[in-house]
C-alpha cells in the first residue's frame, strides 16, 4: 500500500489577491511539508490565492490527496471555507483538516461555519499531522486517524500533543518547496518538468512525455521536440518566482520559471495547477537562470560569446 499523499494549501482573502505581503505562502506549511516529506510520506504545498472555483476543483480532483489540510487564519477564513467546501466536492473522501491560529482558538465558530471540515489541528502540526498519516498508513479507510493527539474534532478533543523539543528533527522547509521541481532532459521526443519525490522513477530513457505505465512517474509538464504549441529540444534553467523581495507583479509569485536551450524561450509554470505561461524570448543558447534576491531574473546565456542578462520590470 503506498503511503497517503497529503496536499497542504493556503490562499489569500479574495480582497488580498493582488497583495504580495497576503499572498505570501506561510512557512508553517514549508514545516509541515518537511516533516512528511523527511519520512518519505509525500506531500505537496499549493498557494492558491487568485485562483477560481474551476481551476481549485481541477486542482483538488488531479492531486487526489488522502489528506488536504489548509491554513487558516482570520483573515483568510472566509476563503479558507470556500476552499474546504471545493475540497469536499472535489475530493469526497479526502480527510479535510485546518490548522492555524484562528482554528486552533475559535473551534467551534469554524466547525458551524464550515461543514465540510472533519478536524482542526491544535497549535504546532508537525507531529500531529505525522501521527495522522502513519495511522492511515497502518489502517487505511478506517478511523483509526481519529485517534490522533492534537486533534480537535465535532464531537471533543483528543488526548494533547506535546510541543516538539527538537526542533531539528523536522527538516529544512523551503528545500523541499525549491527541490520540488526537476528538469528532466529527453532522449528523442519530449522534454519534462517532474516532481521530486524520493524513490520516484521518471523512465528516462523507456519512456518520454506522459506515462500511463504505473511503474514510472510522469512528467508536470512536458512539451514535444516538434508537433506541438509549445516545442523545443532541451530544457534549462529554471527556479521559482520566491525572491526577498519581489520586483515582478504578483502574478509571478511562486512560479517555476523554465527555458529551452534551443528556442531560446521562458516559460511560466504555475506549480498549483500545471498551468504553463509565455513569458520571454530571442535568448541565443541559453543555459541557466536564477532569480536574484531584488526580485529581478539573471539568464546566462552562451551565444553571442556568452552573456550574462539581467531582466527588471518596468511598469507599463
Ligand atoms: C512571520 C510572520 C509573518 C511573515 C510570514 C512569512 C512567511 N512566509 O511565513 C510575514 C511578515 C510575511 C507576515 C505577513 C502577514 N501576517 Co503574519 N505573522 C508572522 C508571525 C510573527 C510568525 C508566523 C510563523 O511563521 N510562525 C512559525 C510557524 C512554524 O508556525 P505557524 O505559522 O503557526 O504554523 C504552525 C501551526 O499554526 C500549524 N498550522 C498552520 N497551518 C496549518 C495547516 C494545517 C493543515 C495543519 C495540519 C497545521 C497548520 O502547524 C504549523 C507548524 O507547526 C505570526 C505571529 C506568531 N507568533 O505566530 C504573525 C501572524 C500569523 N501574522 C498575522 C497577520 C495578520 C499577517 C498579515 C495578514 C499582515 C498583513 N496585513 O499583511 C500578513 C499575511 C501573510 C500570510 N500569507 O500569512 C497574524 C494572524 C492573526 C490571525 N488571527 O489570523 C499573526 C498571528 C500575528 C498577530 N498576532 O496578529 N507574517
Amino acid at each position: 500500500m503506498p503511503p497517503p499523499r497529503t496536499l497542504l494549501a493556503y490562499s489569500a482573502p479574495r480582497s488580498g489577491f493582488g497583495d504580495e505581503w497576503m499572498t505570501f505562502l506561510p512557512i508553517g506549511l514549508g514545516y509541515l511539508q518537511a516533516m512528511l516529506k523527511s519520512r518519505s510520506f509525500p506531500c505537496r504545498v499549493a498557494n492558491l490565492s487568485g485562483k477560481g472555483r474551476k481551476e481549485v476543483l481541477a486542482y483538488f480532483r488531479a492531486q487526489d490527496p488522502a489528506v488536504l489540510g489548509i491554513s487558516m487564519f482570520t483573515f483568510n477564513r472566509k476563503r479558507s471555507y470556500e476552499l474546504l467546501t471545493w475540497a469536499r466536492e472535489a475530493c469526497p473522501s479526502a480527510i479535510l483538516l485546518a490548522g492555524g491560529p484562528h482554528p486552533t482558538h475559535l473551534a467551534e465558530e469554524v466547525f458551524e461555519d464550515c461543514p465540510a471540515l472533519d478536524a482542526i489541528v491544535q497549535g504546532e502540526g508537525e507531529t500531529v499531522l505525522l501521527g495522522l498519516v502513519e495511522r492511515l498508513r497502518t489502517a487505511p479507510g478506517s478511523d483509526l486517524w481519529r485517534r490522533t493527539p492534537g486533534l480537535i474534532l465535532r464531537e471533543g478533543r483528543t488526548l494533547p500533543q506535546p510541543p516538539l523539543e527538537d526542533l531539528d528533527a523536522v527538516g529544512v522547509p523551503a528545500e523541499h518547496l525549491e527541490a520540488d521541481f526537476l528538469n528532466d532532459v529527453g532522449q528523442n521526443t519530449w522534454e519534462e518538468v517532474d516532481e521530486g519525490s524520493a524513490g520516484a522513477n521518471y523512465g528516462w530513457p523507456a519512456t518520454e512525455g506522459a506515462t500511463a505505465n504505473p511503474a514510472y512517474t510522469g512528467p508536470v509538464y512536458a512539451y514535444p521536440h516538434s508537433g506541438g504549441p509549445v516545442t523545443g529540444c532541451c530544457i534549462v534553467g529554471a527556479a521559482f518566482y520566491d525572491p526577498a523581495t519581489p520586483a515582478f507583479p504578483a502574478a509571478f509569485l511562486h512560479k517555476y520559471l523554465f527555458m529551452d536551450l534551443c528556442e531560446g524561450w521562458v516559460r511560466t509554470l504555475d506549480p498549483a495547477t500545471g498551468t504553463v505561461g509565455d513569458w520571454l524570448t530571442g535568448f541565443s543558447s541559453p543555459v541557466d537562470l536564477r532569480v536574484a534576491g531584488d526580485g529581478s531574473v539573471l539568464v546566462l546565456s552562451r551565444g553571442g560569446g556568452g552573456t550574462l542578462q539581467r531582466v527588471t520590470y518596468a511598469t507599463p
